[in-house]
């Protein structure tokens, strides 16, 4: 029943901000993905009779790599093996089943908004009992394992039909196979009120989600069209494609244009959003008006109390540490804490498990509360969706008053996509360098408070994270940001922040990138980004 084949490492097998992620082609070399989950069961310990959770975003190879995994985790002792139907469940969908269950972990197979199909990304992550990916501790782990994995073992099986509801057995262990949508949908209508928000569109109310035929598209056309009575096609790209239909599933003002261009429309709907690949992203555009990321992080967690899951009042937010301050400005008006993390959710786990934190977010389209450990995307837009059924306000005046009561934080990230890794690690090695003599140097206008590579003290477990992005900070309060991504699958990416802080409302309607434009100007001239690169210009502006 068990079987046992030797194997021999890879090399480059080591998690980034969200896990393993690399190209289709990498993970289908034999025994590749294999040697990666034998690297995740050996550093595990204690699961004999245990439930492990499993899912994915749907794209290309998700059904061979959840085969593969149910027979190693079979071997590995699990007792039973939670799997949603057809291999599908969205990362926060994955995040409730473990905390639901009580299980031990799950594996999520998602590269989340990077491209899918034969030519693009696959991933795969570990989360652990609280519903969160694995911290550093558990994926550093993994990785040392992956450098000595020289055997791996399965229960030898044919394959499981991942259509039928039902259990299944596999070696000692159940395959149960569930319906990926049912118990998501009850934790979204404990926290909020679905009432409410059926009477705003039984009102007039219209909206359009993009699921980038990605993974939202059952839960938002079960909730949204369903249960809420949103009218039909206001979800569109509704059905899961191994490909995401050739588009990019990244909602973001590039890869969602078209949804963005609806919003401007005079006759457009009232709210336009999308999620992505694995449904933990949100993208929020009311009627003329699109709210940055950052600021969506800001204004929930300032309404949050008007929805019944978080009428208490929130105990504190967290933001990654490229996230704009806008909402450190709510949780001072709110005399609660604010934390500032390293970029990827895994550093929002220990928060939100001692309670210190109630709403979590990221710039880059990411945004969450204690309900699970995870982003959530159809979380955010319920959450706005009950604001603007209790507010009855366009999601434009919401916004503008946000920024005339608090300010407003002028945001934006440049990508430099796909860049060459040696230029971009030289360019990142001559900040570092350039760090100490940088305090005090004024260029034009501005004037250099601090500058530093981020370093975070975990509060919780108190354990250090190093090297998490150069910041520099002005006197002004405007900041300037520059990290590589841990996500990309080819060359490297490097993301440049830009913030800036206006607290006089006669200065609130500029255009984003002409308020941002000295900085902007000034993060070439600091980072050398074209020397370096060979760019002058960002491939991508959010
Ligand atoms: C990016 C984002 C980060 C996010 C991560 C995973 O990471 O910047 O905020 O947590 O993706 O999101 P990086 O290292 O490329 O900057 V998802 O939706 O791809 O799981
Ligand atoms: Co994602």
């Amino acid at each position: 029943m068990i079987k046992t084949v030797p194997t021999t490492p890879f090399e480059g097998q080591k998690p980034g901000t969200s896990g393993l992620r690399k190209k289709v082609s990498v993970f289908q070399q034999p025994r590749y993905l294999d040697n990666f989950v034998q690297a995740i069961m050996d550093s595990l310990e204690g699961t004999a009779g245990q439930t492990l959770v499993l899912g994915g975003d749907g794209r290309f190879y998700n059904r061979e790599a959840i085969q593969i995994v149910i027979r190693m985790a079979a071997a590995k002792g699990f007792g039973r093996i939670v799997v949603g139907r057809g291999g599908i469940l969205s990362t926060p969908a994955a995040s409730n089943t473990i905390r639901k269950l009580g299980a031990y972990g799950g594996v999520i197979l998602s590269a989340s908004h990077n491209p899918g199909g034969p030519d693009g990304d696959f991933g795969i992550k570990y989360n652990i009992g609280n519903g969160g990916p694995a911290p550093e501790k558990i994926t550093d782990a993994i990785h040392a394992r992956t450098l000595t994995v020289d055997r791996l073992v399965y229960v030898d099986t044919p394959d499981i039909d991942l259509n039928a509801l039902g259990d299944f057995p596999v070696g000692e262990a159940i395959v149960s196979v569930i319906d990926p949508v049912a118990d998501y949908q009850v934790l979204m209508e404990s926290l909020f009120d679905f009432d409410r928000i059926r009477a705003l569109f039984a009102s007039g109310f219209r909206m359009r989600f993009d699921a980038m035929s990605a993974v939202t598209g059952p839960y938002a056309t079960a909730i949204l069209e369903g249960a809420l009575g949103a009218a039909p096609g206001t979800v569109i790209n509704g059905t899961p494609l191994p490909d995401f239909g050739g588009h990019h599933p990244d909602p973001n003002l590039v890869h969602a244009k078209d949804l963005y261009d609806l919003a401007m429309s005079p006759d457009g709907p009232d709210l336009c959003a999308a999620s992505d690949g694995d449904g933990d992203r949100n993208l929020i555009i009311g009627k003329g008006q699109f709210v940055t990321p950052s600021d969506s992080v800001a204004i929930l967690a300032a309404n949050a109390h008007l929805a019944k899951g978080y009428a208490g009042g929130i105990a504190g937010v967290a933001r990654s540490m490229p996230t704009s301050a806008a909402a450190d400005r709510v949780a001072k008006a709110k005399g609660i804490a604010i934390y500032e993390t390293p970029t990827g959710w895994k550093f929002f786990g220990n928060l939100l498990d001692a309670g210190l934190v109630t709403i979590c977010g990221e710039e880059s389209a990411g945004t969450g509360s204690d309900h699970v450990r995870e982003k959530d995307g159809l979380w955010a837009v319920l959450l706005w969706l009950d604001i603007l059924a209790t507010r009855r306000q366009s999601v434009a005046e919401i916004v503008r008053e946000h920024w005339a009561t608090y300010g407003r934080n002028y945001y934006s990230r440049h990508d430099y996509e796909e860049v060459e890794a040696a230029g971009a690690n030289a360019m990142v090695t001559e900040l570092r360098a350039k760090l100490p003599g940088l305090k005090g140097q004024r260029f034009g206008g501005l004037e250099i408070a601090d500058a530093d590579d981020f370093a975070y003290h975990d509060p919780v477990d108190g354990s250090d994270s190093r090297n998490q992005g150069i910041r520099i900070l002005f006197t002004e309060g405007s900041r300037l940001i520059f990290r590589l991504s841990g996500t990309g699958t080819a060359g490297a990416t490097l993301r440049v922040y830009v913030d800036r802080y206006v607290a006089d409302a006669a200065q609130h309607g500029l255009d984003t990138q002409e308020a941002l434009s000295d900085l902007i100007a000034l993060s070439h001239e600091i980072g050398g980004i074209e020397r370096h690169t060979g760019r002058k210009t960002p491939s991508v502006i959010t």
